[in-house]
């Protein structure tokens, strides 16, 4: 996979006078949701990130402050900036990403394809660029 698979996914929102809802459901999502997980209290200067996954897809989503995503396939690298609750930044398989200029308050919300495995990281920059060059 590469950064051509990356997309930007405009999550449904439910508006009335009480305030927003936004919704991340199933069918609507490019893999079905097997485990949710935030960040927050990043501490200003902090790097999340930085690896690749084998098999794992992932939605991030600012649900509150803003963050930077660096992508990366091997071959090209572009920043993502996400600061809306109600945008989710879709990242296939095999794309190097790092997280830095985290906003004070930020959150940032990840939907996974799949449960944690640490052996599904691939958390080297170098065996990830020869991997992804192969
Ligand atoms: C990603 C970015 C956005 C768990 O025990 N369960 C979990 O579900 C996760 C995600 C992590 N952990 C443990 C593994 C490490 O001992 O929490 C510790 C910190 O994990 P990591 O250094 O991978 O955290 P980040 O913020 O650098 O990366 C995480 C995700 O791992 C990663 O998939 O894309 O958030």
């Amino acid at each position: 996979m590469g950064l051509e698979q990356v997309k930007t996914l405009e999550l449904p929102v439910v508006s009335d006078v009480r305030g927003n809802l936004a919704v991340a459901e199933g069918g609507a999502l490019p893999f079905a949701i097997a485990r949710a997980y935030w960040l927050y209290d990043v501490p200003s200067g902090s790097m999340r990130g930085g690896h690749a996954h084998k098999s794992n897809q992932q939605i991030l989503v600012a649900l509150s402050g803003s963050f930077d995503v660096v992508l990366d396939d091997g071959k090209a690298r572009r920043t993502v900036t996400l600061n809306r609750p109600d945008r989710g930044l879709y990242i296939p398989t095999g794309v190097w990403r790092e997280l830095e200029n985290f906003s004070a308050g930020a959150v940032c919300l990840a939907l996974a394809s799949e449960p944690y495995d640490e052996s599904e990281y691939v958390r080297d920059y170098g065996e990830f660029l020869a991997s992804a060059n192969r």
